[in-house]
């Protein structure tokens, strides 16, 4: 249902500009910031804070707080990558949330969040200056990954690939840079860390690894990084309180 909504949006947003249009936007010979890079380097606190106003688990998170403010906040707390959400419908995000955190962000890597579903979102990803962007295997093709994951990294993006259920291991392409596994279980929201141990074992060892969701003590980051993962997306524990950076400074401290 989201993939088919969002589909339906992207379609309105090519009437008033078109590909040709958005492809001569791209900036040109950016250097962008590599997650991967970061993630792998054992300095790193690994975290990568999200920014999120809203979601469908949880409603209205917080209608608060501005994107450069908390995000600028994430990055001088030691985040070693920022998340905004982009979906609207959903999770009360825009391309315009983004383009003012990386305004605010120019050499934290930065991940667009959003359900990714026609390419025309990877040129924009490309046009707003991301680093990263997500592709959920749940929602995705094995061809789609493969060739979602081509144009990205002609477009100098890295790709997060994002996985939950066993089934989806099949649909891994060797390329993407970082591969997620969601402790959330999208059907009924409910989170299970050993779940995604289990399929983090599955995974080739070379792979930078993120553990996403669900995430509220350093506690389950230390064990979440001695199981190996690299990488802790974190959103609903910081952006529930006033002050999301506060949280964030106090969480990797
Ligand atoms: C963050 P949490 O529980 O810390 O707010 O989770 C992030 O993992 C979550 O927002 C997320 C998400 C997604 C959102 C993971 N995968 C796919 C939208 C689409």
């Amino acid at each position: 249902k989201i993939v088919a909504n969002r589909k339906k949006e992207v379609a309105e947003v090519k009437k008033h500009v078109s590909l040709e249009e958005l492809k001569k936007q791209i900036p040109s010979n950016r250097k962008g910031n590599s997650l991967k890079e970061q993630l792998r380097n054992p300095e790193s606190s690994g975290i990568i804070a999200e920014f999120k106003r809203k979601s469908p688990s949880k409603g209205i998170i917080n209608d608060k707080v501005e994107p450069e403010v908390v995000t600028e906040g994430y990055t001088a707390a030691g985040a070693s990558g920022i998340s905004v959400l982009t979906d609207k419908t959903y999770f009360g995000g825009s391309l315009n949330d983004f383009a003012k955190a990386r305004e605010a962000n120019p050499d934290t890597p930065m991940l667009r969040k959003d359900f990714m579903v026609d390419e025309y979102q990877i040129y924009e990803a490309c046009v707003t200056k991301a680093d990263v962007i997500l592709l959920i295997a749940a929602v995705l093709e094995k061809e789609e990954i493969e060739h979602f994951t081509t144009l990205a990294h002609k477009l100098g993006l890295e790709v997060l690939l994002e996985l939950h259920a066993e089934e989806e291991l099949q649909k891994v392409d060797p390329r993407v840079d970082l591969i997620g596994i969601n402790n959330r279980n999208l059907k009924d929201f409910t989170v299970d860390l050993e779940h995604s141990i289990r399929m983090l074992e599955k995974l080739p060892a070379e792979a930078v690894k993120v553990a996403e969701s669900g995430i509220s003590d350093p506690a389950t980051v230390d064990y979440l990084r001695e199981s190996g993962f690299h990488g802790f997306l974190m959103g609903e524990n910081f952006m529930k309180q006033e002050h999301p950076a506060e949280a964030c400074r106090e969480f990797i401290n």
